[in-house]
């Protein structure tokens, strides 16, 4: 039988297990990426494992989510990341440079490469043929010791592109039209592998924008074949000789099949406040629209902010609409602004935003309230934005851009209609980019450049806390009950107020599910344990781990839930919390308050490979807890998270220090 491209990237790089559907395999990672607010911790913990120097190919360091450094303790922190990637031997991006994914895609991203990243979006560079995965910040830093990165086995699916899009139709609604089919929760435990005859219409800048978004249908990852397109784009990178050919065998077998024809795209758009809220953009025309915003990991490239600059030459944006431009990188904004675009941008109207996520987390131009904002991001969980009860709807460039001339909602092709001057702007790419540029990138510091060779930790910096082993008793109350699809944004915001303490948990634990309650912390604290019950999807969105280690320092024993979003649960068990899943029945029955026990030996019953436990409810009723979890989680689980875990081992002369096993 032949192999899918990701069962053959796989293949390359395994070193424990077999390719089977729902086994544990680990994976060998040739490259990793952090960001500044999960780089903290990566690093903290690189340092609390005892590690020296970085062992893949390539460790790079973006400092890009909170890059206006409102308060010294953001930048005390990218003063810390600059100081530990010269320490261990990573590259360094600078705050400002740009976000992760777009900085990575332009300098390193390689076809046929494993890349492991602290952040969600990591998959992005599966436009190029990357196998790129998001992970926990512990997860990084054993990763860049050289250690495995284990996983269970994905399905992989097959999505298989025909046709070609029409005008007016891009590669975000390719991604939004699979929202639409699929939801958030449709791609957990797959990789999404494109296949077809429509994947040569389209450029490697839009594959990306389609693979970054695979995230918000909760897929492990999403990756393209590579082809001419792939080492077109590496040429004007002046990478062309890292292109490898990378298909699947004609005979691969895949889990499952999604067909999309192309030319029956059309423009759809994000209503508030889930990705996958889709419908035509038609259908909610008329909408008054009070910002506008293009850029993010999705749609920040050069070439998803030039048709906005097409689209607004000669013409101006709506008096009552204000538009934000924030490219993903400061390459894209030198590129628009050497072609002359950023002037035409900003006489039209236009404020011009430095290369960071900010906005995306709510970080800079928070809506108003009551009030409508248009954003090409790839997220628009309730209050992300920075205000409770927001308005946020994600779209293409041209949708945004067209709302921005017109005041409102308006389909594009409509907008053509009823301008007749207005024409698509179609999809260009730019000559050369990054290290195609031809010149020196002082944003970038490589690991024989650095300029630190000791760790710099302001007074915000604090300690990695550490858990005690699982207990056989495990009770308390149920603290909180939440339904479906929680984010770690309700978890743990990303906003401002909230951002700058994520290297200090003591500070940051206050904040936990103040979104849902605000009372939590402080209840949590005060009980000396308890639980956690949600409905399915619990912890979809982000990666950052501090949505699983603030309930640990505020002393959560587990999660009961009826499902769980990948990196979160890996995240659960990393920080020695238990994950359970139970039914809808007993979610429904269960309320908060009331007092919960596991009736057998948990400890015991975690390292023996138990999969049910029966938890006792108001010392009245009993419930089954089911544990999905492999060896490895389970000893993690038991010793009391990762770090604990790889410490013991290290301490009773176990060999190799990178490894958790
Ligand atoms: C996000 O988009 O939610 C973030 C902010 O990039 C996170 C990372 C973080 O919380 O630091 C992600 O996607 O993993
Ligand atoms: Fe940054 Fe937003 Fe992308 Fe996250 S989703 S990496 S916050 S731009």
């Amino acid at each position: 039988m032949g192999q899918t491209l990701t069962e053959k990237i796989l293949d390359e790089h395994l070193v424990e297990g077999d390719l089977e559907t729902g086994e544990e395999i680990g994976i060998e990672i040739d490259q990793v990426l952090t960001q500044d607010t999960t780089g903290t911790f990566v690093w903290l913990q690189f340092e609390a494992l005892g590690l020296d120097e970085v062992q893949t190919e390539i460790a790079a360091q973006y400092c890009d989510h909170q890059t206006y450094q409102f308060d010294f303790k953001n930048t005390d922190d990218h003063r810390f990341l600059r100081s530990a990637a010269g320490t261990y031997g990573a590259y360094f991006s600078r705050p400002g440079n740009g976000i992760c994914h777009n900085v990575h895609k332009e300098n390193f991203a390689a076809p046929g490469k494993t890349l492991l990243g602290s952040d969600s979006h990591t998959p992005t560079p599966g436009g190029l043929g990357q196998l790129a995965i998001g992970a926990g910040g512990i997860d990084i830093s054993v990763a860049m010791g050289g250690g495995a990165y284990y996983i269970e086995m994905p399905e992989v699916v097959e999505v298989r592109l025909e046709g070609e899009l029409g005008e007016w139709a891009t590669a975000k609604d390719v991604i939004l039209h699979l929202l639409q089919e699929l939801t958030v929760k449709g791609g957990v435990g797959k990789v999404l592998e494109y296949t077809g005859p429509g994947v040569e219409t389209l450029s490697v800048p839009e594959r990306t924008t389609i693979t970054n978004m695979g995230t918000e249908l909760g897929a492990t990852s999403s990756i393209f074949p590579t082809d001419e397109r792939t080492r077109d784009w590496l040429a004007r990178l002046d990478r062309e000789d890292e292109h490898v050919d990378l298909r699947p065998d004609d005979d691969a077998e895949y889990a499952d099949r999604i067909e999309v024809d192309l030319s029956e795209i059309e423009p759809l758009i994000a209503t508030p406040s889930m990705p996958d809220n889709v419908v035509p953009v038609r259908e909610v025309a008329g909408t008054d629209v009070d910002q506008v915003i293009i850029g993010s990991c999705t749609n920040g490239a050069y070439e998803d902010v030039l048709p906005a600059a097409k689209m607004l030459e000669g013409r101006s944006t709506d008096k009552t609409t204000e538009m934000i431009v924030a490219p993903g990188s400061k390459q894209a904004s030198e590129m628009l602004a050497r072609e002359g675009w950023t002037a035409e941008m900003m006489a039209a109207g236009v404020n011009f935003s430095e290369a960071t996520c900010g906005a995306c987390i709510g970080i800079g131009h928070v809506p108003a309230s009551d009030s409508v904002s248009l954003r090409t991001f790839n997220r628009n969980f309730e209050g992300r934005s920075g205000i409770e009860d927001d308005n946020v709807y994600l779209c293409s460039p041209e949708v945004a851009t067209a709302a921005a001339i017109a005041g409102e909602i308006v389909d594009p092709r409509d907008l053509a209609d009823d301008r007749g001057d207005l024409e698509d702007p179609g999809f260009e790419m730019g000559d050369k980019y990054g290290p195609g540029m031809g010149r020196e990138d002082p944003d970038l510091i490589a690991p024989d450049e650095a300029v630190d060779d000791d760790l710099i930790k302001g007074p915000n910096i604090g300690d990695v806390p550490l858990k005690d082993p699982l207990d056989a008793d495990l009770a308390g109350p149920a603290l909180l009950k939440m339904g479906d699809n929680i984010t770690t944004d309700h978890i743990i915001p990303a906003t401002q107020d909230i951002l700058m303490y994520r290297s200090n948990i003591p500070k940051l634990s206050e904040f936990t599910l103040s979104r849902v309650d605000e009372s939590f912390a402080q209840r949590a604290l005060e009980s000396d344990g308890g639980f956690l019950v949600a409905g399915e999807n619990y912890g979809q969105g982000s990666s950052r781990e501090h949505a699983a280690l603030c309930p640990m320092y505020l002393g959560v024993h587990g999660v009961l839930a009826q499902s769980f979003a990948r990196i979160h649960k890996a995240n659960l068990f990393n920080f020695g919390l238990l994950p359970l899943t139970i039914d809808a029945e007993d979610y429904e029955r269960i309320d908060e308050g009331d007092d919960v026990e596991i009736v057998d030996d948990v400890a015991a019953g975690v390292r023996s490979g138990q999969e049910e436990f029966t938890v006792r409810v108001n010392g009245e009723w009993e419930l089954t807890g089911a544990l999905d979890a492999s060896e490895r989680e389970r000893r993690i689980l038991a010793n009391g998270g990762k770090l604990s875990h790889v410490k013991k081992q290290h301490e009773s002369g176990s060999d190799a220090a990178p490894a958790d096993d």
